[in-house]
């Protein structure tokens, strides 16, 4: 089986003879020889990401356990000097934390997009283990995303760039979507695992149609008439990241999933009940972990 190294979408990066992965605190001496990062990195094959340091760290500790990685100490921030993510390292697996939407998201990924190349890693796969809002889905149900939407219902994901609207599809692979519904679930989990569309916005309040914001200048009714034109759409849950996280690892041409736990039922609320919160995202990393364990047999 061939393996294969990222390929960037940047003729820029050829001339720079070093690079400083600024929010992660990682620095690239020579750009045209990593052999350190190779060393440090160069073994990943699987990108984790998700919203907060703890749940990164949580992930690292159980996928570790999972994967039987020999070493037993409590993982190490290796970005914990960038102040701004963190960052675990469990054999051939990184958990990173990306923040709340996709602009903080967007910092991160391009620097880990460029870590992977630069550590020529093969093959790798990045992967958004999240929490969601659901529509009409009982909460605690597991969403791997299909087509992204973004906050306009379009299922692309709009950006400025030189103070122009550039919009980008925003699809994940369909190889990634079977292949953690064929592995990552079993039928005594106790919950629902389903595939269908995500709603990525802008805003977790008026973006995603909620009443009980600072700001709120449309009715009840227009909230379901808006919820109900996403579920028309196949969106069956929201969250604020896919359409970027789609569209970045499209445009690069690397394979990416996005598995989000849909913490509440839109259709019954905009209130998050965190009574449940803990044990519905422990969810998504048994069926990631399953999927990663086969993944890493190939
Ligand atoms: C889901 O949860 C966060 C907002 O609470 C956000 O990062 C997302 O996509
Ligand atoms: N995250 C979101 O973005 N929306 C929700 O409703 C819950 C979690």
């Amino acid at each position: 089986m061939s393996h294969n190294s990222i390929q960037l979408k940047n003729p820029h990066l050829e001339g720079m003879p070093s690079d400083y992965l600024y929010h992660l605190a990682i620095n690239v001496p020579d750009t045209k020889n990593t052999g350190d990062i190779q060393k440090q990195f160069g073994d990943v094959r699987v990108i984790c990401t998700g919203g907060t340091a703890i749940r990164m760290l949580e992930l690292a500790k159980y996928l570790g356990k999972l994967l039987g990685v020999e070493d037993t100490s409590e993982p190490v921030d290796l970005c914990a000097k960038g102040h701004r993510y963190a960052l675990y390292k469990v054999g051939p697996v990184i958990c990173v934390s990306h923040g709340v939407g996709s602009s903080t998201f967007s910092v991160v990924l391009h620097e880990l997009l460029k870590l992977v190349h630069y550590a020529k890693c093969q093959d790798p796969i990045f992967l958004r283990i999240g929490t969601c809002g659901g529509i009409g889905v009982t909460p605690g149900t597991v969403v791997v995303t299909k087509d992204a939407f973004n906050g306009l219902l379009r299922n692309e994901h709009e950006i400025a760039i030189l103070g122009e609207r550039v919009v980008r599809p925003a699809q994940f692979p369909e190889s990634v979507i079977k292949d953690i519904l064929a592995y990552g679930v079993r039928p005594d989990d106790g919950f629902q695992i389903i595939s269908a569309n995500t709603m990525g916005t802008d805003c977790f309040y008026e973006g995603q149609g909620r009443t009980d914001g600072a700001i709120c200048e449309y009715t009840a009714e227009d909230k379901m008439k808006f919820l109900h034109k996403c579920h028309d759409l196949g969106i069956r849950n929201i969250e604020m990241e896919a359409s970027f996280f789609a569209s970045i690892t499209q445009k690069i041409g690397v394979k990416a999933g996005d598995i989000c736990v849909t913490l509440l039922n839109r259709l019954d609320g905009d209130q998050v009940n965190a009574e449940k919160k803990e044990e519905f995202e422990h969810r998504p990393f048994l069926v990631v972990g399953r999927y990663i364990q086969q993944l890493l047999k190939k």
